[in-house]
């Protein structure tokens, strides 16, 4: 039986947890994205990199644990990254950073059949360098992780020489790795299919934590909890990474079906808590939480997108705060004794604990508003954006072109 004394011991735990959470948003979350099925735009949506920058930094003023901003480098900066300084610039008089640089390996015509992948040498090449390039303007403006993610595979049974192109990725993601300094990272995210449809070269946790093995120490695998076929257990591969010391980062959604890309928490709770509930897990074994980023990877075809990443983040803080009130004490005695139902107990009294006073409380002590879409709702901001930016986003004719 939970005594007061243990209960204000959790709560307390779990205020101290709120304040470590840093969740980072994505750019081009806030920008008119769709699906091949169509493009809903919607007026107040960002249009440039300085509106993307200013609505994450209103949702962090609204929930202050998202202080970052994940890039896109052909999305959000001029060729060869000229405007990085500018654009870090921009972000701190916002009070944001850019975090995360995200060299984008696809859209371009030259990538159809792979960047790193792509038989052609001088396509591998010009892949490697454009990731080089993002590696220098993360040095150049102090980000720390450069995430990689592929869409290189193919979609017909003999189409594509599989081994040669791991081969090929391994030469790249060396070269790429042996340009880092001892603080910047290399995240390599996997993805089992999307675009590609019969084969994808980096598909599992697996294959990425070997290929950022063979890169040496700055390499490790990001998890996308979209990536994953819909029985696995992602849990058990963030137990496995952590265990191995390669996880490096997460791209938190939801989804129903497959990369669905949908809100934090909006299909599945319980399996972000069972996931968060793994790091607290490893922290609590090993006396201090892992290094690891916390990244949010989401496209908001139909909600808006201001509000979307505001209930993300409030999401995250609710679940992270559930994951802190687990008594870990009685939950290592329960497994050690084989003690099925309270060890299971033990995670299903914290997620279905209100939390919603605890997290009240961290925000009054933070001058942070009790509910922040509510604010986001009353303070004018979305009418306001929306006055400046109609006019630059207008429907398109059509996504089939
Ligand atoms: C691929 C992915 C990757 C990003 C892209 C926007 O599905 O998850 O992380 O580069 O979405
Ligand atoms: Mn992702």
């Amino acid at each position: 039986m939970e005594t007061e004394i243990m209960k204000k011991k959790s709560e307390q735990l779990a205020l101290e947890a709120l304040d470590q959470l840093k969740i980072e948003l994505p750019s081009w979350g806030f920008a008119n994205t769709g699906t091949r099925f169509g493009k809903f735009t919607q007026p107040s949506a960002a249009t440039s990199i300085q509106e993307k920058l200013a609505d994450a930094a209103f949702v962090h003023q609204l929930t202050g644990s998202c202080p970052t901003v994940a890039v896109h480098v052909a999305w959000d900066f001029t060729p060869g990254g000229d405007n990085a300084q500018y654009v870090s610039d921009s972000a701190a008089e916002l009070g944001v950073s850019i975090g995360s640089i995200n060299p984008t390996l696809f859209e371009e015509q030259k990538y159809k059949y792979g960047s790193l992948g792509n038989p052609d040498a001088e396509i591998r090449k010009a892949a490697q360098d454009h990731i080089i390039d993002s590696i220098k303007i993360a040095r150049k403006i102090g980000s720390r992780d450069i995430v990689l993610w592929f869409a290189d595979g193919s979609n017909y049974p003999g189409s594509a020489n599989i081994r040669k192109r791991k081969a090929w990725f391994e030469e790249g993601l060396r070269r790429c790795a042996s340009s880092l300094t001892s603080s910047e990272r290399l995240l390599i995210e996997y993805k089992p299919f999307e675009p590609a449809f019969y084969h994808t070269d980096i598909a599992d946790w697996g294959m990425s934590c070997l290929l950022a093995r063979k890169c040496g120490p700055g390499a490790k695998v990001l998890v996308d909890t979209g990536h994953h076929y819909n029985s696995q257990n992602i849990e058990q591969i963030v137990a496995w990474l952590l265990s191995e010391g390669m996880l490096g980062g997460f791209h938190f959604n939801d989804r129903k079906y497959a990369d669905d890309d949908l809100t934090l928490g909006s299909i599945d709770p319980y399996q972000m808590f069972r996931i968060i509930n793994e790091i607290f897990s490893f922290g609590w074994e090993n006396g201090e939480m892992p290094d690891i980023g916390y990244m949010i990877d989401q496209s908001h075809n139909l909600k808006n997108k201001l509000e979307a990443a505001v209930q993300t983040v409030e999401m995250a803080q609710q679940l992270w705060a559930k994951a802190a009130l687990v008594d870990r004490n009685q939950l290592a005695s329960c497994q050690e004794n084989c003690d099925v139902v309270k060890a299971e107990e033990c995670l299903r009294q914290a997620f279905f604990t209100d939390v919603t006073p605890l997290v009240n409380e961290w925000r009054r002590n933070h001058n942070l508003p009790d509910n922040p879409l509510e604010a986001l709702r009353e303070s004018g901001y979305l009418e306001r954006i929306t006055d400046e930016r109609a006019e630059r986003n207008q429907p398109p004719k059509s996504s089939y072109v």
